[in-house]
């Protein structure tokens, strides 16, 4: 059975993204903090929790001893905005702790797990980035940067890994209603959460990009998809979406 680690697995794209690859087939390993999320989730699909922060070099030495020597497929999901504040008013602490979870993160995570995704002999490497991460935008500020970051560090694995067997993706999520994005971004502000989509007719739902990982997961080893960008419809670009009413 192929195997696939999804960090951030305790909710939103992650926890989908967990439901959508076991059914593909994979045993899934799910990464996330908060223990009391994935083990139940990791019970439901017949996969294995991990309780660990990508934050922490000791718990991702710990995740990779859990993994094993090989590994078909990495999803560095884990990640998130705080804030929406302007650059000149914007509080460093939260574009360090931005830069820590998106960039740093994923380093953590990719760096254990990369000779087992080698090791696999047909890896894939899949990392969730933003349409932030392309297209700046007014208040989008230390997250445009730190998603600008992981584009760059996908791009520039993409080049070092080349002739080695692992395939790179990144996967670029515009607007995307999950449980806890926003509110996390808004620091539990639920009225400041939903009016993100306000008047949005559909905006995308985290199993819309579980499904997308899973296709590109899925495809021949020969094809990479270097990347994918993602947006409701009713979303021209990260600063031009229509609403109703
Ligand atoms: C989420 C998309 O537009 O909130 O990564 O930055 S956006």
């Amino acid at each position: 059975m192929p195997t696939a680690v999804v960090t951030g697995a305790s909710s939103g794209i992650g926890a989908a993204t967990a439901r959508s690859l076991s059914a593909a087939g994979f045993h899934v390993f799910c990464v996330a903090r908060r223990t009391e999320r994935i083990e139940p989730l990791a019970a439901e699909i017949g996969g294995t929790a991990v309780t660990c922060d990508v934050t922490d070099e000791s718990q991702v030495a710990a995740l990779a001893e859990t993994v094993g020597p090989s590994l078909d497929l990495l999803v560095n999901n884990a990640g998130g905005a705080i804030g929406t504040d302007h650059v000149a008013v914007s509080d460093p602490d939260d574009w360090r702790r931005m830069y820590e979870v998106n960039v740093v993160g994923t380093l953590l995570v990719t760096r254990a797990l990369l000779p087992a995704l080698v090791a696999s002999g047909a890896g894939t490497l899949l990392n969730l980035g933003s349409i932030a991460g392309h297209t700046p935008y007014v208040g989008g500020g230390g997250y445009v940067a730190a998603k600008h970051g992981v584009a760059a560090m996908t791009e520039t694995l993409r080049l070092e890994l080349n002739g080695q067997p692992v395939r790179v993706t990144e996967i670029a999520p515009g607007m995307v209603r999950t449980d806890e994005f926003s509110l996390n971004r808004f620091s539990g502000d639920a009225d400041k959460a939903d009016s993100v989509y306000a008047g949005v007719r559909e905006p995308l739902v985290a199993e819309d990009i579980a499904d997308a990982i899973t296709w590109v997961a899925t495809r021949p080893q020969h094809v990479n998809v270097d990347l994918m960008v993602l947006k409701p419809l009713a979303q021209a670009a990260s600063w031009k979406v229509h609403r109703e009413g």
